[in-house]
C-alpha cells in the first residue's frame, strides 16, 4: 500500500470503494459497472455518469481511462476527481449539470489494477509499468491498431516496452476493446471523445503516434487539423504543451492510433504533473492531487463539449 504521507493516494481497494460510493450516494446519475477482469483475476470498474444512468440514451459517450501505466498513480486520482465533479456538482452548478444532461460519460479509474497492486506492494515503491501477466505487457503498445509496425515498441518480453505476442493479447486491453465495441449501436459507435491519463510531462497528445507524418490512412488534413485545434485548445486552458504523440517519440499499439483509426473516436494522451523528472516524476506527494487533477478541469470540459460536434 501507499506510505503513510502518500495516503492521499488510492489503493485499488480504496478506489473500488469509491465508486461503489458514489453510486450509492447519486443512484440516478451514476451507474456502477465493470469492463472485465485483469490477468490476475481483479475486477476492473467502471463507471457511467448521466441522467437516467440506467438507461441507454441518445446521448453523446465519452471515455476517461487511467493507469494503463502501473506507477502513474496520479491518473487514478484524475479518473476519481472527473467521477466527483460530475457528481457532487450536479444539481448546483448548471454547467455540470448541463452536461450530465446531455451526455454519457464512461470512467475506467484504473486500467491497470494488477500492475497497481504490485507497484506499491512492498516497502518501496517498485516503479512497475506494465501489467502482470508472467510475460508483463506494456498495455499502451498491444492495441490493435499498427500493432509492432513500426519500432515503437519491443518483441522482447523483458523490455519495459514488451508490445506482449499479438495485439489484444493482454486481457486488460481486451476488456477495454471488448467495452467500446459494445458502444457500437446499430453501426453507429456512440463514443466520440477519449483522454488516456498518464504522467508525466505535462503534456497534451493526438495520433498517430505510429507515424510522424500528420496524415495517414484514416487520418485527413481536416481530420489531423481538428486534433491538432482542439489539443491547442485544451493545453492553453492547463498549461501543458501540446503535440502530435509521434513528435514526443513514436510508439506503435498505442490506444489513441487504435480508438481513432478503427472507431473515430477523438482520442487524446494527456501526461499529467510534473513536467519534467527521473522515476521520482511517477510519486509526487499527495499533497499535490488536488491541484494537479482540478488543472485539468476546463480541458476535461472542453472535449465533452467537443463530444457533441
Ligand atoms: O510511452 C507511452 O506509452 C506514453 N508515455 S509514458 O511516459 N506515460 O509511458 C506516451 C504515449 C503517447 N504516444 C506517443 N508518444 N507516441
Ligand atoms: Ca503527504
Ligand atoms: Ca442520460
Ligand atoms: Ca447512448
Ligand atoms: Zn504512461
Amino acid at each position: 500500500d501507499f506510505p503513510p504521507e502518500d495516503s492521499g493516494y488510492h489503493t485499488y481497494s480504496e478506489m473500488t470503494e469509491e465508486v461503489e460510493a458514489a453510486a450509492t450516494e447519486h443512484p440516478g446519475i451514476v451507474d456502477r459497472t465493470s469492463v472485465g477482469r485483469s490477468a490476475r483475476g481483479r475486477d476492473i470498474p467502471a463507471v457511467k455518469i448521466s441522467d437516467n444512468a440506467g438507461t441507454d440514451e441518445d446521448e453523446p459517450e465519452v471515455l476517461f481511462t487511467c493507469n494503463q501505466h502501473a506507477r502513474e498513480h496520479l491518473t487514478a486520482e484524475m479518473c476519481l476527481h472527473i467521477l466527483r465533479r460530475y457528481t457532487d456538482n450536479y444539481g448546483s452548478d448548471p454547467a455540470i449539470t448541463d452536461t450530465v444532461d446531455s451526455r454519457e460519460i464512461w470512467v475506467v479509474p484504473m486500467v491497470n489494477p494488477d500492475g497497481v497492486v504490485y507497484d506499491v506492494g512492498g516497502t518501496y515503491y517498485r516503479g512497475w509499468r506494465r501489467n502482470r501477466e508472467s510475460a508483463p505487457v506494456d498495455l499502451n503498445r498491444n492495441w490493435g491498431h499498427k500493432w509492432g509496425c513500426c519500432g515503437g515498441s519491443s518483441g522482447s518480453p523483458n523490455s519495459p516496452t514488451y508490445r506482449g505476442p499479438a495485439p489484444f493479447s493482454a486481457p486488460e486491453t481486451s476488456a477495454i476493446r471488448d467495452f467500446v465495441e459494445s458502444r457500437v449501436v446499430d453501426g453507429t459507435q456512440q463514443l466520440t471523445g477519449h483522454i488516456d491519463f498518464h504522467t508525466f510531462s505535462e503534456l497534451v497528445l493526438w495520433p498517430y503516434g505510429y507515424t510522424t507524418d500528420d496524415t495517414a490512412p484514416g487520418m485527413t488534413e481536416e481530420e489531423y487539423r481538428r486534433f491538432a485545434s482542439i489539443g491547442r485548445s485544451m493545453a492553453a486552458t492547463n498549461g501543458y504543451t501540446p503535440m502530435q504523440s509521434s513528435d514526443l517519440y513514436v510508439t506503435d499499439g498505442s490506444v489513441n492510433d487504435w480508438m481513432w483509426a478503427e472507431h473515430g473516436i477523438l482520442s487524446f494522451t494527456f501526461e499529467m504533473y510534473p513536467s519534467s523528472g527521473g522515476l521520482d516524476g511517477f510519486y509526487p506527494p499527495d499533497e499535490v492531487i488536488q491541484r494537479e487533477t482540478s488543472r485539468n478541469d476546463e480541458a476535461v470540459s472542453i472535449l465533452l463539449e467537443e463530444s457533441g460536434r
